[in-house]
């Protein structure tokens, strides 16, 4: 969280994470694509020429009151590849709240479990927990008719019991959704 007082302005930063190719940067680019460009900046994605993310995708909202302030939402995705760890340890920095975003097929389960344990690396080197931070899981990729049940994937990912939600960011299923919830769990904890 940062007050800009000449502004009066709080600015929150959302990370999304997730295993490569889950979903993270569809979700910003559906959101870009639904909001009035009065409560929207433009979406900055920085991509490889294969279409993955490079370093970051970057999107600001601008919505509602507290106090007197107008609270900024800082929407950032991480590039999932593996290779990109010092960028996501960077992005993740001063992260008021994290979508934790997994992919719903079975082929994809190890990675979702690796990338939720570098996550929680990253947290811990920023003296941060997963168990005390606000995140929320969004199981996306539920139109893939191989994808696993919900009850299997809250059992290896949910042991912290957070919000969660299923979605199909392609179709922008659940990503609002998803949004109000972490959203919600911000202002809880402003
Ligand atoms: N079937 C299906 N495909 C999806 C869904 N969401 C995203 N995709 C596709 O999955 C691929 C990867 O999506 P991205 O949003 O680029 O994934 P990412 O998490 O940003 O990946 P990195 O930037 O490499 O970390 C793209 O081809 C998307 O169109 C979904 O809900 N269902
Ligand atoms: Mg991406």
């Amino acid at each position: 969280m940062y007050i800009d007082q000449l502004r009066q302005e709080i600015q929150f930063k959302i990370v999304y994470y997730g295993p490569g190719l889950g979903g993270k940067t569809t979700n910003l680019e559906y959101i870009y694509s639904q909001l009035d460009p009065s409560v929207r900046g433009e979406l900055v994605s920085l991509k490889t020429k294969d279409e993955r993310t490079l370093y970051f995708d970057f999107l600001q909202l601008k919505f509602g009151r507290i106090n007197n302030k107008r609270p900024r939402f800082h929407l950032y995705t991480i590039p999932g590849q593996k290779h990109y760890g010092f960028s996501r340890e960077i992005i993740l920095r001063g992260a008021d709240a994290v979508v934790f975003v997994a992919d719903s097929q079975p082929a994809r389960m190890k990675e979702n479990l690796d990338t939720l344990a570098d996550l929680e690396k990253k947290m811990i080197a920023q003296k941060q927990s997963l168990d005390k931070f606000p995140w929320v899981i969004q199981y996306n990729k539920r139109d893939l008719v191989n994808s696993m049940s919900i009850e299997s994937m809250q059992a290896s990912l949910n042991f912290l019991n957070v919000p969660w939600h299923q979605a199909v960011a392609l179709n922008g299923k659940g990503v609002f959704e998803t949004l109000r919830s972490v959203i919600d769990l911000i202002m809880v904890n402003a």
